[in-house]
């Protein structure tokens, strides 16, 4: 069968790439499953795309901001009526298991539901004026056309809490999903299209980053930039948006650790760990790889986790029973057992995973198992460096202090969890670690849509994401003074 060819949606049509070009998106668990073939758009479609938004920008921001939630929260109905064929469709996209696919979904249209609601609450303020009979009041503002930069490991949710809170706001949106995973978030544009959002407020362009994300990020149309994605890719937007004075929202990434007190619940805080290190094949910038642990209970730990990770089924997502399916793709395996590799040399111990997987059912896909390395120092790379895969490396600490000194000792700073009963010690470290997300007997990964979202330190830059909060970045504040 001959591979479905999905096109660029520029200004309510879809269309092909003036470059006339198309890629492949493979699946990763078996990568002779073409799953659609995407346009290879450049800079010529990206302009395009950009002036197709700022024409229908003031437009959509005309149609009240009540009506404009209405339009989401039937985009909303839409993506639920096809729910599992779009997680479907995420599997084999990315390779997460299905049931982490539909919990996805879920979320995308719980966000678009939520974004929704904010329609109605774009609220300014009324604040006293020191001078009589002048009343002055303040007003949400779009800011105009907002490009929107998305990465592979969540594909629908992630283009969905940047696009819904951009759409709320009257912005017109111009979306670069990843090339590596774009299909799920086409079926989110479908679905904002099929339920009325103005033709040209929403677009969607495949193409590399070198073409399609540099235009929108240098094009002074472009009033703001949101990027979710690696660290040298944010450095170059920041230096490129600073020029132009365009607004930024760049989310980096993290090396979020899990510090297991003596006091904690052994089993609870293994199935914490692993979910947080291991569940959607570590690839989540939340993801746990640092698991720092008091002495007195590092045996047991290790063990009962050790035991716990060997029963992990990793195969195709799509199967029922699988626990973890395979990196995304050749490069993010290689670095995996890349890191495996330098684990040991460094002086770490390799206790159980870090092989690939070529048998049978795993001959096609890019498989490996879950790794555990133990003996870890805080200055290792495995301890610095963000791998994005899954390898849990285990350090010792002395006592909660050493734990929160060795957890801070990294520049990243998004997730935290700690695992204990003890209130007293779980205060000090929610007081104390440097995290822009603070989980207690809670796995450092798996976000709610309602609540702020974003990290510290060298994991972000720019305001939250998610939550009320999010309206924030894609707004401004226009201040109303009128005498009477
Ligand atoms: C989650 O942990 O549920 O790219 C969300 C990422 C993050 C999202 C994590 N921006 O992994």
């Amino acid at each position: 069968m001959s591979a479905e060819i999905f096109k660029n949606f520029i200004g309510g049509e879809w269309v092909a790439a003036v470059t006339g070009e198309t890629f492949p998106n493979v699946n990763p668990a078996d990568t002779r499953d073409v799953v659609g073939l995407f346009q290879r758009g450049g800079v010529e479609d990206a302009r395009r795309a950009i002036d197709a938004a700022r024409e229908a920008q003031p437009k959509w921001a005309a149609v009240p901001a009540p009506k404009r939630g209405e339009i989401l929260h039937k985009a909303a109905g839409i993506l639920e009526s096809r729910a599992d064929a779009v997680a479907r469709e995420m599997t084999r996209e990315e390779g997460k298991t299905l049931p982490e696919a539909r919990g996805e979904v879920g979320r995308a249209i719980n966000l678009l539901r939520y974004f929704g609601g904010e329609g109605s609450r774009l609220c300014g303020e009324a604040i006293p004026s020191e001078r009589p009979r002048v009343f002055i009041h303040t007003v949400k503002k779009p800011l105009g056309v907002v490009g929107l930069i998305t990465p592979w490991n969540f594909p629908i949710a992630i283009p969905t809490w940047k696009t819904a809170p951009a759409l709320i706001c009257g912005n017109a949106v111009v979306l670069k999903p990843s090339d590596v995973a774009p299909l799920c978030a086409l079926r989110m544009v479908q679905a904002l299209d099929e339920a009325g959002v103005t033709k040209g407020a929403i677009n969607f362009v495949t193409g590399p980053g070198s073409k399609v994300g540099n235009e929108m990020v240098t094009n002074p149309a472009v009033r703001a930039l949101s990027f979710t994605g690696s660290e040298t890719t944010a450095s170059a937007i920041a230096v490129e948006c600073a020029k132009r004075r365009a607004r930024v929202q760049l989310e980096m990434g993290g090396k979020n650790p899990t510090v297991v007190l003596e006091d904690a619940d052994v089993a609870d805080a293994v199935e914490v760990v692993t979910n947080a290190a291991f569940f959607s094949t570590g690839q989540r910038c939340t993801a746990t790889s640092r698991v720092i642990v008091e002495e007195p209970i590092l045996d047991k730990f290790t063990d009962a986790l050790v035991a716990r990770v060997r029963k992990m089924k990793v195969g195709n997502g799509l199967e029922l029973g699988i626990d973890m399916g395979p990196s995304v793709d050749q490069s993010q395996l290689d670095t995996v057992l890349g890191y495996v590799d330098i684990g040991r040399k460094e002086g770490a111990k390799l206790r159980l995973g870090g092989e690939r997987l070529t048998d049978g059912a795993h001959a096609h896909g890019y498989f490996s198992t879950p790794a555990v390395l133990t003996d870890v120092t805080p200055n290792m790379r495995v301890a610095q460096e963000e791998i994005f895969g899954p390898v849990a490396a285990i350090l010792p600490a002395k006592n909660i202090d050493d734990a929160v000194s060795i957890a801070n000792n990294i520049k990243f700073g998004l997730s935290a969890s700690i695992c204990t009963r003890d209130i007293t010690a779980a205060f000090e470290f929610i007081n104390r670690i440097e995290a822009g997300m603070v989980m207690v007997n809670l796995p450092s990964a798996g976000v709610e849509y309602q609540v702020p979202f974003g990290g510290t330190k060298g994991s972000s830059i720019g305001m939250r994401e998610q939550g009320a909060v999010a309206v924030d970045f894609y707004s401004e504040i226009k201040t109303v003074y009128l005498k009477y």
